[in-house]
C-alpha cells in the first residue's frame, strides 16, 4: 500500500467531488479521498479513481493522517450544515497553518463566520466558487477563490492547473477576504438566471409574437451566436430548439414551462436589496421562475383573462428579430452592469479590494455564462480613470446607444401582443431611469412630506386635546384627522 502522503485531501464524493478528484489527479496531483458514506468511497476507488494515485480513507483521522503537512483539504459536501459539521470534526485532526476549502455553494455570509472562527484558531480557511458543474469540475471549472490570504500560494498552482483557460490563461485569480469568494459566485450565479431569462424571452417573443417555428428559431441563435452574442449559453438555446422527441416534434414542446431554482439566484437578489442596488434584471428573472412555478393558477387564468395576440405578419418578422438581437444584447449589458455595481457596493461595504477585471476574465471559460463580450469587461475596467459604473463606460455608451431603437421595439412587440418580456423590460426601464438627469423621486419625496406634515399635524390636535383636556368626544374627532391624513 502507498504510504506516501498526498498533496491534497477531498471530502465529498459526490457529483462535484469525484469529478474535481479526478481533474485534480490528471494533473499530477496525489489525492486521499473521504466521503461520509463509505460504500461511495469504495466504488469511486474500484471505477474511476482505479490505477491513479488516489488514496481512500475510512475514517477523518486516517484521512488527516494520510496527508502533506500543512495540510490542504477540499470540502466538496452540501453547502449549509454540512460544511459546519464537517469542519468541526476536522478541528481537533488539524493543526495550525492548515487549509481548510469550502468548495461548495455556500453563502457568503456563512463563509465569512467560517474564516472568521477559523482564522481565531490558526487555521486557513478559503471559500471557493466552483462553476461549470459537472463538466467543469472534470475538464476546466472556473474557480473563485477568496478567504485567508496565507492559502493563496500554496493552493494556486494546483487550482490554476486545473481551472478552465483561455489563451493559457487560467479562470481561477485570488479574490480577496473573508467571504468574497462565494460572493462573486453567488453574483455569477444571479447574472447566470439573468442570460437564462433573457434568451427565454426572445424565444418566447420569436416564438409567440413572430410565429416562428422552433427550426428558424435555432437558425435564428446559430446565427446570433456568430456575433456579438457568442456565448455558451445562446449556442445550448441554438442545439436545444433543434432538438426532436422520438414523434418527431420539437422537444421543448413537451417539456412542462415551470422552472426551479436551487436558491443562488434568490440570494443575489436579496442582497442586492439589503445593499440598496437596484439589480432589477436579476430580480425579474427570479421572480419570472416563480411565476413560472404557478402552472394550474396561470393556466386558470388564461382562460378568464385571455391570451396571447396573434403574431404579426411574416413580412415584418425580420425587422423585428433585429430589434429582438438588440434588446437581448443591450439588456444583457445592463444585466452585467448592474451586477458589477452590486459587487462594487458589497466590496465598499465589507473592506474588499476585488479585481472586477479579472473578474470578467474568470467567466470566460468553464462556465455557464462564458460569452464574447467579457472580454470588453475587462478592457472597461482597465481604462483610466476607471468609469464609476460600466454603463458610463465609452464601449457601453456605444453598444447601448446603438442598439436601444431595437430594443425599445422588441419591448413594444412584448407589450403590443401580451408576450411577457419581464427582464427585457424593466432592464429598459432601469437604463432610461439611470440615464434620467431629472427623475419621478420629486414628487414621492413631496407626497411623504406632505403626509409626515399631516402626521404631525394629526398629533399637534391630539396634545392640544390633552393640554386643554377639551374631553374625550373632541379627542375622537383629532383621531379621525390624523388617520384620514395618513390615508393620503
Ligand atoms: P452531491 O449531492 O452529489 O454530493 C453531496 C456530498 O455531500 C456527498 O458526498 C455527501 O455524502 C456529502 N454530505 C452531505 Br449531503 N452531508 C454531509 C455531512 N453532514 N457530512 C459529510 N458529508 C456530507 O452534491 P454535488 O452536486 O457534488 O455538490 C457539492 C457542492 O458543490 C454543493 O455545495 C453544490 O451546491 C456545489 N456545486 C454543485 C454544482 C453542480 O452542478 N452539481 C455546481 C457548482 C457547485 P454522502 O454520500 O454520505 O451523502
Amino acid at each position: 500500500m502507498d504510504t506516501t502522503p498526498s498533496n491534497i485531501g477531498l471530502i465529498g464524493l459526490g457529483v462535484m467531488g469525484s469529478n474535481l478528484a479526478l481533474n485534480l489527479n490528471d494533473h499530477g496531483y496525489s489525492l486521499s479521498v473521504y466521503n461520509r458514506t463509505y460504500t461511495l468511497t469504495e466504488h469511486f476507488m474500484a471505477q474511476q479513481a482505479q490505477g491513479r494515485t488516489i488514496q481512500a480513507a475510512q475514517t477523518l483521522p486516517e484521512f488527516v493522517n494520510q496527508l502533506a503537512q500543512p495540510r490542504i483539504i477540499m470540502l466538496m459536501v452540501t453547502a449549509g450544515r454540512a460544511v459546519d459539521a464537517v469542519i468541526e470534526q476536522l478541528l481537533p485532526l488539524l493543526n495550525s497553518n492548515d487549509i481548510i476549502i469550502d468548495g461548495g455553494n455556500s453563502n457568503y455570509k456563512d463563509t465569512t463566520r467560517r474564516w472568521q472562527e477559523l482564522t481565531a484558531k490558526a487555521i486557513h480557511f478559503v471559500g471557493m466558487g466552483v462553476s461549470g458543474g459537472e463538466e467543469g469540475a472534470r475538464h476546466g471549472p472556473s474557480l473563485m477563490p477568496g478567504g485567508a490570504v496565507e492559502a493563496w500560494p500554496a493552493i494556486r498552482d494546483m487550482f490554476q492547473a486545473v481551472a478552465a483557460k483561455v489563451d493559457g490563461v487560467p479562470c481561477c485569480q485570488w479574490l480577496g477576504e473573508g467571504g468574497s469568494g462565494h460572493y462573486v459566485k453567488m453574483v455569477h450565479n444571479g447574472i447566470e438566471y439573468g442570460d437564462m431569462q433573457l434568451i427565454a424571452e426572445a424565444c418566447h417573443l420569436m416564438q409567440h409574437a413572430l410565429g416562428m417555428d422552433f427550426d428558424a428559431m435555432a437558425d435564428t441563435f446559430a446565427a446570433w451566436n456568430q456575433g456579438k452574442l457568442e456565448s455558451y449559453l445562446i449556442d445550448i438555446t441554438s442545439q436545444i430548439l433543434r432538438q426532436k422527441d422520438v414523434d418527431g416534434s420539437p422537444l421543448v414542446t413537451k417539456i412542462l414551462d415551470r422552472a426551479g431554482q436551487k436558491g443562488t439566484g434568490l440570494w443575489t437578489a436579496q442582497d442586492a436589496l439589503e445593499h440598496a442596488v437596484p439589480l432589477t434584471l436579476i430580480g425579474e428573472a427570479v421572480h419570472a421562475r416563480m411565476l413560472s412555478a404557478r402552472k394550474d393558477e396561470r393556466v386558470a387564468a388564461s382562460l378568464i383573462l385571455g391570451g396571447l395576440e396573434a403574431p404579426v405578419p411574416a413580412e415584418q418578422r425580420q425587422a423585428y428579430l433585429d430589434a429582438i438581437h438588440d434588446a437581448l444584447y443591450a439588456a444583457k449589458l445592463v444585466s452585467y452592469a448592474q451586477g458589477f455595481m452590486l459587487m462594487q457596493t458589497a466590496a465598499k461595504q465589507y473592506g474588499w479590494q476585488l479585481p472586477y477585471g479579472d473578474i470578467a476574465l474568470l467567466w470566460r471559460a468553464g462556465c455557464i455564462i462564458r460569452s464574447r463580450f467579457l472580454g470588453d469587461i475587462k478592457a472597461s475596467f482597465e481604462r483610466e480613470p476607471v468609469p464609476q459604473n460600466l454603463l458610463q463606460d465609452p464601449f457601453f455608451v456605444v453598444e447601448l446607444q446603438q442598439a436601444a431603437s431595437g430594443w425599445r421595439k422588441a419591448v413594444a412587440l412584448a407589450v403590443m401582443q401580451g408576450v411577457p418580456a419581464p427582464a427585457l423590460s424593466s432592464a429598459l426601464a432601469f437604463f432610461d431611469g439611470y440615464r434620467c438627469a431629472d427623475g419621478s423621486a420629486n414628487i414621492l419625496q413631496a407626497q411623504r412630506d406632505f403626509l409626515g406634515r399631516m402626521a404631525i399635524s394629526g398629533w399637534i390636535v391630539i396634545l392640544r386635546c390633552i393640554f386643554t383636556r377639551i374631553g374625550a368626544l373632541r379627542l375622537h374627532s383629532a383621531h379621525r384627522v390624523r388617520r384620514s391624513s395618513y390615508e393620503l
